[in-house]
């Protein structure tokens, strides 16, 4: 055929007048779709707006969603290629039992064979060992509704105290450290005040792989003329923009935000206007920074004295400015401590509560935020409530219909539920959205507890690492099978619909539980036919917390494109930015400073283990990687992990780029290959932790935990690297089947 000679006016005859304006009769005229749905991305906190495309009950792609006001139609690589994973080969479609002789080790049964032996094994154990003998691990890729259930499903259904979920090892630093000092436990800020921030400060957070859509918000600060200040110990490609970059040595953030407020206060450069009226303890602040001198820090941090003292200068001086920190500075056995030591910074020069103004951590899961405040936590109901707190109970208890003495007190965080299994304390385990083996530190010890369970069931989609250890699999649901809200980093409340209807035997997860409650004679506290009766339960336990949802319907949410918590009333317009009039929620509307002073990791480096080891993400791969190592253009981008470290560091140790190296801890090794690059410290490597296996960089990590928080220290443990004369194999192949796409 011959080419057709198009001319300008025939294309846009043809495409539309607008790019962004779809031609008569839609874009999809001629793809043969069934019908296009407005969500959400399924992976990380941002909860970017997308429109999948649905053809006989399966995703076949996607559109931008240009009408969401967060992204605006931009979406990152996973964002583009998470529609794969609904059609992918692995998918769990059958209920399944642990059979050493059948293939794989599992074999099919009956939906009511399984749920008869998951709620036998609850009752033996319960009756054996007592109740809380049996644990719930949970997770918050799971929406609202659903994460609302499971803390009261666990509670009532169950009757145990021992539920925790996977934001254990994600927000808890953040969230405690924010309570503390603020009152609430919510990002300060709707994140278009990021353009409006005349200082743009990044602590801990790789934003360009791990957050993509951020980065134009910070753009946008950049056009206006701010200055950007990135505290990582590696060059991360948002730093290589920086006008200041603060290398610091894994663990040492307090050391740095101590002399930065040292400096603030020896310059004046403070807001003591806004201290004065909105703040309590600053000179516990004060007295803890006393001797915390750039000079002091500088040798701490191995940041010089010039840059800290820099950095206090554009913080202190300029009239907005927003720090945002992340993992980097929260996954720490002091995450607490520099999450309170980055608030001081904002509260000493009155930077919340103004537009362009605030400290914030950036929230990580899918639904981090959301599911860590309806009753998911091992101390929390719904609400953000404090399960130990008589008036917090007395309300749950009138919304569940249940006496107040039938909820469970505190339970132990996911870290000891762990310790606890191991130690055979803790005998059956529940899971669903959680997948420990891969995403716990020291990997090891979390596979001997797995194998000490006299009972493991697990709800999930794929058969994770961690589900390969369970006696009953239950086939649950993907993200685009059920409706329901998330609330995204911002705070802001979200819809989430359903594309199509699980395959095969796989259930809704929601129905799973409710099945299970149903069959341990708990049904009537379970009464829900869709999971918008259960958001409305939702609300009404909420009302009066903190994570206030009563003004929030499902159709508002819809229509106004989100909503902001808290929302107290019917009709109330939501609250995207908090903290306005300087106005804190302490009961005394105060903000408290908090003396922190620096202390070293739980493990430093010494002669038999002298590097840092720190871990973490790239982009193209999400948490423990059961969904994305699955996707073939995903895992071309990033087909294994490497160790990267410096040039200096590669030399001593004698290899080049691609050599294959074994990292030991004083836990375990890993042979991986290098990745020399001029973009990390010299004295510390990192690795991505996406992987199992013999692949886990968990094999290496400390199970030390927060005081407070109990997050492990996932950001510093001490190694030793030499060349390996092993092999490795070089793509994941082995045990997955990748999906290159629909056919
Ligand atoms: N592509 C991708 N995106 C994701 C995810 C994913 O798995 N993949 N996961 C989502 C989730 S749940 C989360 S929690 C977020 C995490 O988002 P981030 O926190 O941005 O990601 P990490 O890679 O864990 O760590 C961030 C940075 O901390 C640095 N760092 C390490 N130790 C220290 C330290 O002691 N001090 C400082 N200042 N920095 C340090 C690392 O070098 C790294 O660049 O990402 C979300 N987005
Ligand atoms: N070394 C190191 N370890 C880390 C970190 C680090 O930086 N370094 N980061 C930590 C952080 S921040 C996080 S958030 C954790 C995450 O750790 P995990 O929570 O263990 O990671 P996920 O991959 O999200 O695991 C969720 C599992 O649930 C399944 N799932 C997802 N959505 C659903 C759903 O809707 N329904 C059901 N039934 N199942 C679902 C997925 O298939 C997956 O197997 O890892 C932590 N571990
Ligand atoms: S930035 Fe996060 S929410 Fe947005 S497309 Fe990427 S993974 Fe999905
Ligand atoms: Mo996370």
């Amino acid at each position: 055929m011959a080419k057709l000679p198009l001319t300008e006016q025939q294309l846009i005859e043809a495409y539309g007048p607008h790019l962004n304006e779809a031609p008569p009769g839609g874009w999809d005229a001629g793809l043969e779709i069934d019908r296009v749905v407005n969500t959400h991305c399924c992976f990380c906190g941002q909860q970017c707006g997308i429109k999948l495309k649905v053809r006989d009950n399966a995703v076949v792609g996607f559109e931008p969603w240009y009408e969401f006001p967060f992204n605006e139609g931009k979406l990152c690589p996973k964002g583009v290629k998470r529609y794969l994973q609904g059609s992918h080969p692995d998918r769990l479609l059958h209920p399944m039992e642990r059979d050493p002789a059948a293939p794989g080790g599992f074999r099919q049964v009956s939906w009511d064979h399984a749920l008869d032996r998951v709620v036998g094994e609850i009752r033996r154990i319960q009756q054996t060992y007592g109740d809380d003998a049996f644990a719930m691990l949970s997770g918050v890729s799971l929406t609202n509704e659903k994460s609302y259930l499971v803390g009261k499903f666990a509670r009532l259904g169950l009757h145990t105290a021992n539920l925790d979920y996977n934001g254990r090892y994600c927000m808890v630093s953040a969230g405690a450290g924010s309570k503390k000092a603020l009152g609430v436990d919510r990002s300060p800020n709707p994140w278009s005040d990021i353009p409006l921030a005349d200082v743009v400060w990044i602590a801990g957070s790789n934003v360009a792989e791990t957050f993509p859509i951020t980065t134009s918000y910070i753009w946008r600060a950049r056009d206006r003329g701010a200055k950007l200040i990135v505290q990582d110990p590696r060059v991360v490609p948002l730093a290589r923009t920086a006008d200041l970059f603060l290398g610091v040595r894994p663990g040492t953030d307090s050391a740095l935000f101590g002399a930065v407020l040292h400096t603030l206060i020896r310059r004046d450069w403070l807001d003591h206007e806004f201290v004065d009226a909105h703040t309590l303890d600053f000179d516990d602040a004060v007295a803890a920074v006393a001797d915390m001198t750039p000079r002091w820090a500088a040798d701490i941090t191995g940041v010089p004295a010039a840059r800290i003292e820099q950095a206090a200068e554009w913080w202190g001086s300029s009239a907005t400015g927003m720090l945002l920190h992340a993992r980097g500075i929260e996954q720490h056995t002091k995450g607490v401590d520099n999450v309170l030591a980055a608030i001081n910074l904002g509260l000493a020069t009155g930077k919340f509560g103004k537009p362009g103004c605030g400290v914030s951590t950036i929230t990580g899961q899918g639904n981090g935020q959301g599911g860590r405040e309806h009753g998911h936590k091992c101390d929390q109901l719904p609400g953000n409530r404090d399960i130990s707190n008589p008036e917090h109970r007395a309300h749950v208890a009138s919304v569940w219909g249940c006496d107040e003495s039938e909820i469970p007190g505190k339970g132990i965080p996911a870290q000891e539920i762990i310790e606890a299994i191991h130690a055979g304390k803790i005998k059956g385990l529940l899971s669903i959205c959680f997948n420990p083996l891969v995403s716990s530190p020291d990997s090891n010890f979390t596979a001997a507890a797995l194998d000490r369970l006299e009972f493991y069931s697990v709800i999930e989609f794929f058969l994770s690492e961690t589900a390969q250890h369970a006696d009953v699999v239950l086939p649950g649901s993907l993200h685009e099978e059920d409706e329901g809200t998330a609330t995204s980093g911002e705070g802001r409340i979200i819809k989430i619909n359903a594309a199509v209807e699980p395959p095969g035997e796989a259930h809704l997860d929601w129905q799973i539980l409710l099945d299970i409650a149903e069959r341990l004679g708990k049904g009537k506290y379970f009464p829900y036919k869709n999971t918008q009766e259960i958001f409305e339960e939702l609300r009404l336990a909420s009302a009066g917390g903190t994570a206030d949802y009563l003004g929030a319907t499902w159709d508002r949410i819809e229509n106004e494109m989100g909503l902001f918590w808290p929302i107290p009333e019917i009709g109330h317009p939501g609250t995207p930015r908090l903290f306005e009039g300087g106005r804190f929620f302490h009961p005394d509307g105060k903000a408290r400073f908090h003396g922190v002073p620096f202390k070293e990791s739980a493990e430093v480096v010494d002669d038999e283990y002298p590097v840092w080891l720190t871990t973490g993400r790239v982009v193209s791969q999400y948490l423990s990687g059961t969904q994305t190592r699955r996707i073939a253009g995903l895992v071309a981008q990033y087909p294994e992990p490497l160790c990267e470290m410096h040039p200096q560091l590669a030399e001593r140790i004698g290899v080049t780029d691609g050599d294959i190296v074994t990292v030991t801890s004083r836990r375990g090794d890993i042979t991986l290959p290098a990745r020399v690059v001029n973009t990390i410290r010299p004295d510390t490597v990192f690795i991505p932790y996406h992987w199992p296996g013999a692949k886990a960089a968990n094999q290496l990590t400390n199970r030390a935990v927060d005081p407070i928080s109990k997050m492990p220290e996932f950001k510093v443990a001490a190694v030793r690297i030499a060349r390996s004369p092993g092999h490795v194999e070089t793509t994941d192949r082995r045990d997955l089947e990748l999906h290159e796409g629909p056919s």
